[in-house]
This record gives C-alpha cells, structure tokens and sequence, in this order.
C-alpha cells in the first residue's frame, strides 16, 4: 500500500501508461527502439539472434502490459485462484506461440521484412525453454495455455533450472549429454529481486508450551537459502489474460555469517557457501518416470514447495479472510508427488506459525489439494528415507508421523484387526531404513486423486491404491484424460492445416472449441480438399525431410511412408520392439526377388527421444537404432525401400516440425505401463494415423475416432500379469521371428553384439518383462496391415481426415474446465470489453 502513488498524483501515470503496438510501423518502433537501446545495437550491427531478441522484446512488452492488467483484474476480483505446483514445465519456444495468441503474427512478419528479417528465421534462433522430461512437463505447459486461454485466475509455480534437460548428441552410435545453459539471451524472465523467501533447512524442533499452556513446537536453527521469484508471462489465446509463471532460483541469503568468513579472508569458503545454495536450482533431475532418492532432490522440492506456499499463504492474507476460507480462496494442484511436501509445510504453517488447531487445519489442507498420479510404475513412486528426511526436515518428519498416526487410528476403527490393512496404507513403509511413501500423503492430504486416461485412472484404483478406495470410498478417485493445446500443437506446428481447417469451417473458432472439427466429416468425399490435405502432408514431410538431411546427413524419399516413434526412451516404450521390427524388415526385404521388391511401400523409420543418463539398457537401444541405420542405409541392396533415422536431441520444437510429418506414428507400450501418452494426440490432429496397443489415451483415441481408422495390436492389460508369469513357471517361448532378429544381431550384422547382450538377454533369459516376444508377431502382422492400406491413399485420406475431425475431445481446454469444475471448484474470469 505504501508504494501505491497517491490519487493526486496518478494523473501523469495516466497519461503516460505503456500502451501496446497495435500496427506494423508501432512494431517496427518498438522493434528498433530495443536493437538501440536494450540491445546497444544498430543497424549496422544486427544479426538474426539480434533480429530475434528485438522482436521478442517488442512482443514481451506487449504480454507484459496485459500482464499487468490481468494480475490487476484478478486481485481486484478477489476470486478463487488455481495454482499448479509442478517440478518440471517444458515450454518450448516462446516467440512464435506469443506472436500467434496475441494475434500479431503476421504484422511482425511484414515488419520484420521491412526491416531485412525472415520471421522464420528470427523464430528459431530461440533456446527451447527445456525444463522438463517429457510427457508430465509438456502437460504442465499446455495448462498453462489453456488456463490463460480459458480466462481462469491461476499461477504455474516450478523452479528456475540454471540447466534444463540435457542436449543429447550422438557420437559414434551413441548418446552422449552436453550441459544446456538456456538462460542466456532468456527474454522472457522478469527476475523479482524484491520477492524473496527465505527458506530453512536442516536444525532441530524444540518445544515450549505459550502463555496458555499450549504445546507449540519451533523449528531452529539450520540453514536458510534464499529463494528469488522470476516471473514468465503466459498468454491466452487472442485473450485478454496473460497469467504468471513464477519460477524460483536459489541464492544465498544475505546473512551476516557470509559477511563475518569474508571479512575475517576466508572468502573461499564464503564463496563455497554461496555456491552450494545456488546448487539447489541449478539443474533438473534428468529421469522420467523413475526416482532416485537423492537428497539435492528433496532440497529441490521442499525449497520450490515453500516458497510456494509462502507466496500463497501471504496473497491470502492480503485479503484478511478467516482461515476457514482459504479452501474457497486457493485450489493447489500437485502434478504428481513431487509437491506432496507442500500438503506438509501448509499444515505446518497453519498450526506453529499461525497457531490453529490439528483438526481446523487439516480439514484446510484436504480442501485446498488435488493430486495427479501419472505412473503406476513402481519405480516412479517416490519414496524418500526416514533418516534423510529427519536430518533435513525434522519438523516435517513430525508433522508426517502425525498425520499418519491420526489417519492409522482412523483405518483402525473402520477396519478393525486388519494388520496388514495398516502396513500396506502406513505413510511409513517399515523397510531398513524405513521410507516415507510420497503417494500416501498425497493421497490422505487431498480432496481428490486422478489418473490421466480412464484405463490408467481403473489401474490405479484397483492396483497401487486400491486399499484406499475401500477407506475413502471411490469419491476420492476420479479421471481426467489428457489432452494437449490445439494453439501450439495444430496452429502452430502446421500452420497449413489450420488454415486449410479453418477456410473450411469458416474461421478458426475451432482452435479455442476444438469440438467443432466434426464438421470437417461433412467434406472427407470433396475431391478438391482431400488433394490439398495430402499436399499439405507432402510438404511437412518435406520439410522433416530436410531436418533430417541437416541432423544426419541422410537423404530420405519423402514418398516414402514416415513411420515415428518419438518420445523418452524408455523400456516401457519399447522402441526396441521397433527397431526389432525395423531388423526383420530388413531382413524380409534381404528375401526378396526383384519382382517381390516391386510391391514393398518404401518407409523411413524415424526415431527420436532422449534416455536417462544412467539408464543403460536405453541407451544400449539407442545404440542399436544407430548401429541399424548405419548398416541399413548404406546397403544398396535396399535403397529407398527402408531407412532408419535417429533423430537426436528431441525437444518441443522439434517435434513441431515432426508431428505434421508423420504418415504413420508408434504408441506401442506394454499395455497398463503408459498412464495416457499425449503425442499419439498430437501426430492424430495433424492428420497421421497410429500403430498402437490397448494402453492409456490410444483406447479412447479409438473410441473416439473409430477402431477402422486405428492400427491396434498386442496383449491386453489384463493378461499382463499372467503372460509375465508364465514366462517364469510355464516356460518361455520366443517367439520364431524375434529369435531370427537376435540371430541377425548376434552373427554381428550390426557389429560387435556384446554391446546388445544385455538388450536380448532380458527378452530370451531374464522373463521379458515388457512382453516384447509375446506382441512380437501381432507387431509385425499389423505393419504389414499399414503397408497395404498405405497403397489405397484415397482410403487412407478418409481415414486421416475423419480421424482429425473426431478429435475434438483432447482438447486440453476440455481437460482444464474439467479440473475446474470437478477438482478445483473455479470459476474463469470473466472479461468484459
Ligand atoms: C507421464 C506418463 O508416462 C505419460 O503416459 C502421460 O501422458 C504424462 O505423464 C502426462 O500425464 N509421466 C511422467 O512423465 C512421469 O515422470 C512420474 O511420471
């Protein structure tokens, strides 16, 4: 309130206010204006990185105005907000995105021409924003531009990784990780110098009793870290509202200890200080669906949960409401239980620091919390050891033994002498040493749990957490399918089909009610529109085709069928069912008399996707995939008839330019391993087909676009656990055409084949665990199902043009109204002209 200039006063501000571009010459003004003066640049000394920051400087004014506005708006409404606590937030680029929501495009693109720039060129001088692993980061990111495009009053909190994902390169074959510092040349970060918590560590918790004779704990001593908020504006499409990003960035805090070593000379050591509280945002966890339990990680959760909810905790009480309403005042979303600390520290902010009772701040917590599980694989579930958490956390680790007495009692009286009951549902796993399960407090401290695809929301019911649906009752559990942002992931990527998709439907409502695709059904017959779908197609397969030259050197006939599986690698995901394929087509073909060959549909095989540094078998496919490409390539014998390519690097903004392009995409996971899977979405609204098993959002895919328009294979979910039983106590059978596959690799027909051991030996010796042999032959009978309807491409039109118009429902628009109504109880904003 003190730094609020007085009535009187305000006229000047009036007058001045910053006010937006609205035509290309005020862009050109803007854009020139920052070469001069924020860059120190000129005419004389632009490049395209220059080009690119004068244009993402004169577009980040104009979100920054809009920011301001809308954080204006939602504090002057004072309604319920959303905030969703995240580790990991995989943007992507910012330039393009902006430019498109804000409805600017195409003003900068003539600017930018008047000026001696090609758009396209500034564009992708931008650094992905890659702070995150996969599919649970990008989820986080296509919230937040539905949150904004939707109007609702919600803030993304996640930290501020000096490093982001690693860049991959492939030398020799194999994968190899640089460090990527994404930071410099970051346009789009305000850092907030003046908005720092200070965050505690470590000590130990004393109890005293107050002037009332209330037992109170405090927790002492320790170590304090500073966190500084860094804010990313977030815009809506062609909306008014442009949310906040709040990332936080660890530093030192300023106290006098520092000051004390440096003066006495000990400056190494201050210097030491200081470096190892800045390590705690330095560097994301690489894993995807797999932790580890390093302790830098915990300090990671608990430092990004704390300020969190200090910043929360203190815009609440800006308002002066009763404890009691602060369920109605904040909704907190926790993607996955990585923030489950933050259930613990607002319990105990609630009772040491502001001095409520257990029960009226539990039953806060529990109505302020929803909990997303994206996993149900075993070695995804945090756990974190008693003895670490204790060292670090020591009133935590209390307030958990609290929370889990009083939940145990509860059980108890409910289920009387089920022993077993209480050690399977304990938040505390009586292992040595004993763990704290993250799931189960997320679980007790929440309003509502969901999964992200109904298969996956029935698996976790019935499996991981079953016995808390018999405590809870099934209210608790609910489903949410995912979904993904038509803005980026159709306007963006493939700005033809979008525009052909909107001449069409008259206009590009449907970007922002996706539903409305269905009306695409009424022209799958016009001749004319079919031709220019598939010319359209053809061109984004140019246009890979090109990428692909540029990464590998590779010239690949973009007639050919393209043929993806871009994701993590991950054993799951089995890209090595794929490259087995891939090898026994090769090895048909090698079969082949010259007439056979005639009738073989050309394909390239395209890989992509990152494996976890530590993660040997993934990288030991990684490794395969090359070694096959390498043979396979260079074989002339085969020529345009197969060509294997790895991709390297995969990140957001490559995979725009890879989705458009795809004839034909794999989503092939042990069926009940993959929560939901979010690209087989992507590769289906830009018009490909998919190959894929009977696991997470591919069933729903299917049922909504039809089974004749999907290529499904394999075992079934249920059956998973039965078949990998058998493979123990009913002998195991390879399956005849794998066994030729290992025979290949094995007689070093792509090289030394020690290096695949390891990959073939837990297939043939160590109980296929992901069932690779047993869907081997369903694989390749339906591959051989899309060569043939490949060659009937009126047919195959029809079906990727229905399948397109049938997606409206993974719209993550649906998914975010969906949250709002059923989880978070909040209302969008509504914004009057
Ligand atoms: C992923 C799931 O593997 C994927 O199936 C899902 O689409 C995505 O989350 C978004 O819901 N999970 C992770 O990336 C992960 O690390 C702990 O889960």
């Amino acid at each position: 309130v003190e730094a609020s200039i007085p009535e009187p006063l305000r006229e000047a501000w009036r007058k001045h206010s910053a006010t937006e571009f609205t035509s290309k010459d005020e862009f050109e003004r803007d854009f020139v204006r920052h070469i001069e003066t924020t860059l120190a640049r000129s005419l004389y000394n632009c490049d395209e990185l220059a080009a690119y920051s004068g244009t993402a400087l004169a577009f980040r004014d104009r979100l920054i105005i809009e920011w301001n506005r809308t954080q204006q708006r939602q504090t002057f409404t004072d309604q319920k907000r959303v905030y969703y606590l995240s580790l990991e937030f995989l943007m992507g680029r910012a330039l393009d995105n902006a430019m498109l929501n804000v409805g600017m495009k195409d003003v900068a693109r003539d600017g930018l021409a008047d000026l001696g720039f090609r758009i396209e060129d500034a564009i992708t001088q931008e650094h992905d924003a890659a702070l995150g692993n996969g599919g649970l980061g990008r989820l986080a990111a296509c919230f937040l531009d539905s949150m904004a495009t939707l109007n609702y009053p919600a803030w993304g909190y996640g930290l501020r990784y000096r490093y982001g994902i690693f860049k991959q390169e492939i030398v020799n074959g194999y994968q190899m990780e640089v460090p990527d510092y994404w930071l410099d040349n970051n346009p789009w970060e305000f850092p907030r110098h003046d908005i720092t918590v200070d965050i505690q560590f470590y000590g130990h918790v004393t109890k005293y009793q107050d002037e009332n004779g209330k037992v109170c704990h405090s927790w002492e001593s320790g170590e304090t870290v500073q966190a500084v908020a860094y804010d990313v504006p977030i815009p809506g499409y062609r909306t008014k509202t442009t949310n906040n990003l709040r990332l936080w960035s660890s530093k030192a805090s300023s106290g006098e200890f520092d000051f004390q070593k440096f003066n006495a000379g000990d400056y190494e050591s201050a210097v030491a200080d200081q470096q190892t509280a800045e390590t705690i945002s330095a560097v994301l966890y690489p894993n995807d669906n797999l932790e580890r339990g390093k302790e830098l990680r915990l300090k990671q959760q608990y430092f990004w949960c704390a300020a969190s909810l200090y910043d929360i905790v203190r815009r609440f009480k800006k308002t002066n409401r009763a404890w009691s309403e602060f369920p109605d005042q904040v909704a907190i979303q926790l993607n996955d239980t990585h923030p489950t600390l933050a259930i613990v520290e607002l319990q105990r902010i609630l009772i040491d620091v502001e001095g409520l009772e257990w029960d009226e701040a539990w039953r806060i917590v529990i109505g302020t919390f929803g909990y997303t599980n994206h996993t149900v694989l075993p070695e995804a579930l945090e756990k974190w050891s008693v003895p670490l958490m204790q060292n670090l956390l020591p009133r935590h680790l209390q307030i958990i033994y609290d929370i889990n007495l009083f939940f145990l009692q509860s059980v108890e009286k409910r289920f009387p002498n089920d022993r077993d009951m209480l050690s399977r549902v304990s938040i505390i796993e009586e292992s040595h040493p004993k763990m704290v399960r993250m799931a189960h407090i997320a679980i007790i401290g929440s309003h509502k749990v969901n999964g992200v695809a109904e298969l996956h929301s029935d698996l976790i019911k019935t499996t991981i957490f079953k016995d808390f649906v018999q405590i809870y009752g099934p209210d608790r559990f609910t489903n949410v399918t995912n979904g993904i942002t038509p803005r980026r992931w159709l306007h963006q990527a493939n700005p033809a089909l979008s525009a052909l998709i909107a001449e069409k439907l008259g206009g590009y409502e449907f970007l922002t009610d996706l539903t409305l695709l269905d009306k695409l059904e009424t022209f799958v017959d016009d001749k004319n529109f079919r031709r220019e779908w598939s010319d359209i197609k053809a061109k984004n397969k140019l246009r890979l085709a090109r990428l692909i030259k540029d990464l590998t050197g590779y010239s690949v006939n973009p007639n050919s069928l393209f043929d993806v599986q871009v994701k993590r690698i991950h054993e799951y995901k089995r890209q090595q069912l794929n490259i087995f394929g891939v090898i026994h087509r090769y090895l048909s073909i090698k079969a082949m008399t010259p007439e056979q060959r005639k009738k073989v549909v050309p394909r390239v095989s395209i890989f992509g996707g990152k494996a976890a540094p530590g993660y040997w078998m993934a990288k030991s496919i990684i490794y395969l995939i090359n070694s096959v490409a390498a043979v396979v390539n260079k074989d002339d014998d085969i020529g345009d008839l197969l060509k294997v390519i790895f991709i390297e690097d995969y990140n957001v903004s490559k995979a725009e330019i890879i989705c458009p392009a795809s004839d034909i995409s794999e989503h092939i996971s042990t069926a009940g391993t993959e929560a939901s899977g979010t690209s087989n979405m992507k590769f289906v609204l830009n018009g490909g087909l998919i190959i894929g098993t009977c696991d997470g959002a591919n069933i729903e895919i299917t049922r909504e676009i039809g089974e004749q328009n999907i290529f499904l294979f394999g075992n079934l979910a249920e059956d998973v656990e039965d078949l990998r039983h058998r493979h123990f106590y009913g002998g195991f059978q390879l399956d005849p055409q794998l066994k030729r596959v290992f025979e290949t690799i094995k007689a070093g027909t792509f090289g030394d084949p020690s290096s695949f051991n390891s990959l073939i030996s837990s297939i043939e010796e160590h109980g296929d665990y992901y069932l690779v042999s047993d869907d081997f032959n369903s694989y390749i009978a339906t591959h051989e199902m899309v060569d043939k309807e490949f060659q009937n491409q009126e047919e195959w039109l029809a079906k990727s043009i229905t399948s397109v118009a049938r997606m409206g429902f993974f719209s993550m628009d649906r998914v975010t109204n969906e949250y709002a109504d059923s989880i978070w109880n909040v209302e969008p904003l509504d914004i009057a002209d």
